[in-house]
């Protein structure tokens, strides 16, 4: 497998999964697709995709689960084949991914968790109502300020992880599921004593396919915040 792989879940991803393939096509990644049985049929366009395209591979997970253990997975399949850079990005196109190789060029120059950031200078977000804006940016400064973060964006999901942080974080323990999962993630790589570094993105909403954002993600991401919190006080973080 190559050095870096860039874990991509997918949850009826059908139309965006394709065109989101081939444009990773040439940036010196290999690709893991974490499918959770999507009824849209995208897990077996995966397996042919996968066949077709070298740096493809696909990971079937039995039933839809939420973003964390999907991404848990794919975190530990990468480790497992040996690659040094993980990167987490969304199917959506979102996440543009001609940017994947500042993320990496950025983990290369130094950082051990470099966030593809909306909330920093030059970072924007592109298409996104009032509501969506306001739990998105809301949400980081709440955790920035309970947790005492550094760190403008910690809700995102554009994310590359050196080897060693995946390593040295307590994966086991890691129990969020939606927004949440990436706050925790960032707490813990900074409780770790990481260097943790943000690059502007432009972040945009999805074209096509569903938003899979519920209500309960934004409820475990409220509580689930002072608890990080409280763990970290209590030395268990
Ligand atoms: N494997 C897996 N992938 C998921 C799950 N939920 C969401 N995804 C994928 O994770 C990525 C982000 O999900 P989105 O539905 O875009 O969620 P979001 O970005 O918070 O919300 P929108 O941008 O408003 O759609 C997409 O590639 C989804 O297909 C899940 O339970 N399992
Ligand atoms: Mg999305």
């Amino acid at each position: 497998m190559s050095q870096i792989v860039v874990c991509l879940p997918t949850y009826n991803e059908r139309e965006n999964l394709e065109p989101m393939l081939r444009a990773l096509g040439d940036k010196g990644v290999r690709v893991l697709v974490v499918d959770d049985s999507s009824p849209d049929g995208t897990g077996e366009l995966a397996d042919r995709l996968a066949q077709e395209l070298e740096y493809v591979d696909v990971l079937h997970r039995e039933r839809k689960d939420g973003l964390g253990p999907a991404y848990l997975a794919g975190f530990r399949h990468a480790l497992a084949a040996g690659a040094e850079l993980v990167l987490e990005m969304d199917c959506d196109f979102s996440h543009d991914p001609a940017d994947v190789p500042r993320l990496v060029a950025a983990a290369e120059e130094g950082a051990d968790v470099v966030l593809g950031s909306r909330y920093v200078k030059g970072g924007a977000v592109r298409n996104w109502g009032a509501l969506r804006r306001f739990i998105s940016s809301g949400g980081s400064l709440y955790a920035r300020i309970l947790l005492g973060a550094n760190v403008r964006d910690l809700t995102g999901g554009f994310k590359c992880y050196r080897r060693r942080v995946l390593e040295a974080i307590d994966l086991d323990a890691i129990h969020s599921k939606g927004y949440a999962f990436q706050i925790e993630t960032t707490y813990r790589a900074l409780r770790a004593g990481f260097r943790v570094v943000e690059i502007p993105i432009t972040f945009a909403d999805r074209e096509v396919g569903g938003s899979k954002m519920s209500k309960t993600i934004v409820i475990e991401a409220v509580w689930k915040v002072p608890a990080l919190r409280v763990a970290a006080l209590l030395g268990r973080l």
